[in-house]
């Protein structure tokens, strides 16, 4: 390092704070600190705003409707097709020629759709769906890699009032067939396959695993990604993509008219239990809210180049690669594979060839990036960068400052945005153009959104103390419900803190949270059964009943142990049963059980056996104490278990490996 590269880090080291770059805030779509006091002020009808993003076949007659809390329904009375609002208007402005989706393969082929040629394939997508079967309020199961065919698909679904349940990828066939008996989907769009650091990867066949265990009829429809390389063919009730939608090339589908608060679209999260969650998300809030905080955050406008890393099977890409910014009329970036192929650089090779103006990514990409080194980053001409964005997992300062300087230039405001695939959009993050910076909190939470840090018992907290983070009015992108269970939706978010007798709500993010005196909030993780691998949702429950499912395993206990780059890794401590050895075997079979009920991403990073658990006197296993031991960490006081010593014996153990 130069002697000016050194003072420079030096500086940022110490910096705490950063304001937004005066070129940044000339020409920010939000710039008036007052936006605060407005919303609070006219609160619910401040999100009259973000309604009138929207186009509208009826215009609704109530802003929010609380009569059956927490069961919120947003712009009642109001009509509107999502698929319209993301495609056909842009066409009708006269804006048909601008690109709507760059997709970026990763051999290095690319295609291109402007939002005419969007419009043509999503209706050609449509009546292909029509004339299978599929009708209004049936749900469509996606299970596609990131190709196109997967954003078309999406659109074309809500075109017919069909809401999507897109499972990603790299989950199992059991995680697939757990989604579609849930959700009684019938319909499914597959690939044949898809391409990770140059190799091809066979889709076709676990879907096929995973539809072996779909309790009813499915029909199928299957995109040949890739041609040769896969020797492939298609069962009875499945389909060619090509073949069926080709010969409905030119076909006009009119967009059907749904409700404000008809679903758009289901999505499986994971929670403390067992079974996933489907998340119900409806069509004008959720389009509302995610536009609305495309254009405040992501200060996106329509002449942007804007892309998004994540994958479509998660909340961020439906919210952040698809719906926000079509809805916007911008051009929306999709890459198909891995940052580090054919090299390091490849995520800076795609800025720099499609001038990308806003990028959005995870902090785990941004610690593997810091570990490559800037020289990666420098090979590029990132100059067209105006915004940076992070989501998933809260990031540390130090990956903020590397962030901000070498892909942002120090001239790139960031923002940190915290949400979920319940809150639909961002809830607390700094605007871009307003807020003052400071790394590793994300910030106030939005105008609109009341986010409040309190204690067991409900009551706030100081500002410094760390607390439980809740969220205590309602707002437009919010979940509506769990999928058919009303009674888990309640329990799950809105139990702990509520009245119900005094018709008070509290939404419960399971999260814990501190607050400073600016109000900034920095998240500090998941206070229930969570664990979040590499900015992913993974239940503690789920990969443990996957692992006492493994031949010769008596119990298991997973948690997440810090991890340098995922942010958190799976640990798995396993009892075996009598009569079988803890033997790498063994270890290698717990893995792919893991791996096979789930998918890669759960997998353990280690496996420790242990003769048995350490537990409290009510029987409870102590999951801290674990996450310690995983982690590195010193261990606190456990004289309070019944068995202390197998804490030393684990400890010991680990240690050794
Ligand atoms: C959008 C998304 C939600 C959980 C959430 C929290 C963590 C997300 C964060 C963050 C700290 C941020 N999380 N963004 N923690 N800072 N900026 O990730 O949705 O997959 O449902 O995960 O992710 O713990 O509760 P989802």
């Amino acid at each position: 390092m130069s002697q000016d590269d050194v003072s420079l880090e030096a500086r940022l080291e110490e910096q705490d704070t950063f304001e937004p770059p005066e070129s940044f805030v000339e020409q920010a779509n939000v710039t008036d600190e007052g936006i605060y006091e407005e919303f609070e002020e006219n609160w619910p009808e401040c999100w009259e705003g973000a309604a009138d993003l929207l186009s509208w076949e009826q215009e609704y007659d109530t802003v929010l409707d609380e009569g059956g809390a927490p069961f919120y329904e947003w712009f009642t009375g109001g009509e509107l097709n999502a698929s319209y609002n993301c495609i056909d208007r842009h066409v009708e402005s006269g804006d048909g020629d601008r690109t709507a989706v760059e997709w970026e393969g990763e051999l290095g082929e690319t295609r291109s759709y402007t939002y005419e040629e969007l419009l043509e394939e999503v209706q050609a997508v449509a009546a292909t769906l029509r004339e299978l079967g599929v009708e209004e309020d049936d749900v469509v199961t996606l299970y596609m890699p990131m190709i196109p065919e997967l954003t078309v698909a999406m659109l074309a679904c809500a075109r017919i009032g069909a809401p999507h349940s897109v499972v990603f990828a790299g989950f199992s066939a059991d995680a697939l067939a757990t989604r579609m008996n849930s959700s009684d989907s019938e319909y499914l769009i597959t690939a044949d396959g898809y391409y990770r650091r140059g190799d091809s990867l066979d889709h076709l066949s676990k879907t096929n695993e995973g539809l072996e265990d779909v309790e009813h009829e499915t029909a199928t429809i299957v995109v040949d990604r890739l041609g040769d390389d896969l020797d492939h063919s298609l069962a009875d009730g499945q389909h060619d993509y090509e073949e069926l939608v080709d010969e409905n090339r030119g076909e006009t589908v009119e967009p059907v008219t749904r409700d404000a608060e008809d679903m758009l679209f289901l999505m499986y999260t994971s929670g403390t239990t067992g079974q996933p969650k489907g998340v119900k998300h409806t069509t004008a809030g959720y389009l509302a809210y995610t536009a609305w905080t495309s254009q405040a955050v992501l200060d996106l406008e329509p002449g942007d180049t804007y892309w998004c890393s994540a994958d479509i099977g998660w909340i961020t890409g439906h919210s952040y690669i698809v719906y926000g910014p079509l809805a916007l009329g911008t051009t929306t970036v999709m890459y198909e594979g891995t940052p580090d192929y054919p090299d390091k650089d490849r995520f800076w090779e795609i800025v720099e060839k499609n001038e990308v103006d806003v990028f959005y990514t995870a902090p785990t990409a941004i610690r593997a990036f810091m570990k490559w080194g800037k020289e990666y980053p420098e090979k590029h001409d990132l100059s067209s960068l105006r915004l940076l964005g992070t989501v998933g997992e809260p990031i540390n300062p130090r990956a903020w400052k590397w962030y901000y300087k070498h892909i942002g230039g120090e001239e790139c405001p960031i923002v940190d945005t915290w949400w979920q695939t319940e809150t639909g959009g961002h809830m607390i993050t700094t605007l871009p153009g307003v807020n003052e910076m400071k790394p590793g909190s994300a910030g106030p939470g939005l105008p609109g959104v009341d986010t409040r840090i309190v204690d067991a018992q409900g009551e706030e907290v100081d500002a410094g103390e760390a607390g439980y983070l809740t969220v205590q009015k309602p707002w437009p992108g919010m979940l509506r419900t769990l999928y058919q269970n009303d009674e888990r939706f309640i329990e799950e978010y809105w139990e702990e803190y509520s009245d119900p007798d005094a018709d008070e709500w509290v939404y419960f993010p399971e999260d814990g949270a501190k607050i400073d005196e600016d109000d900034y909030i920095t998240v500090l993780g998941r206070v229930d059964d969570v664990i979040n691998v590499s900015g992913h949702r993974l239940g503690t429950m789920e990969i443990e009943s996957a692992i006492v499912g493994v031949e010769g395993v008596a119990e298991a206990a997973v948690v997440g142990g810090d991890h340098e780059v995922k942010g958190e890794a799976v640990y798995a401590y396993v009892i075996t049963e009598d009569g079988y050895e803890g033997d790498d075997e063994l270890a290698e079979e717990i893995v792919e059980g893991v791996v096979d009920a789930i998918g890669p991403i759960a997998k353990p990073e280690d496996v420790v056996f242990t003769p048995e658990l350490p537990k409290t006197r009510s029987g409870k296993i102590m999951r801290r104490l674990l996450e310690d031991i995983a982690s590195g960490n010193e261990l606190g006081n456990t004289s309070t278990l019944r068995n202390p010593e197998v804490v030393d014996e684990i400890a010991a153990q680990v240690q050794d490996e």
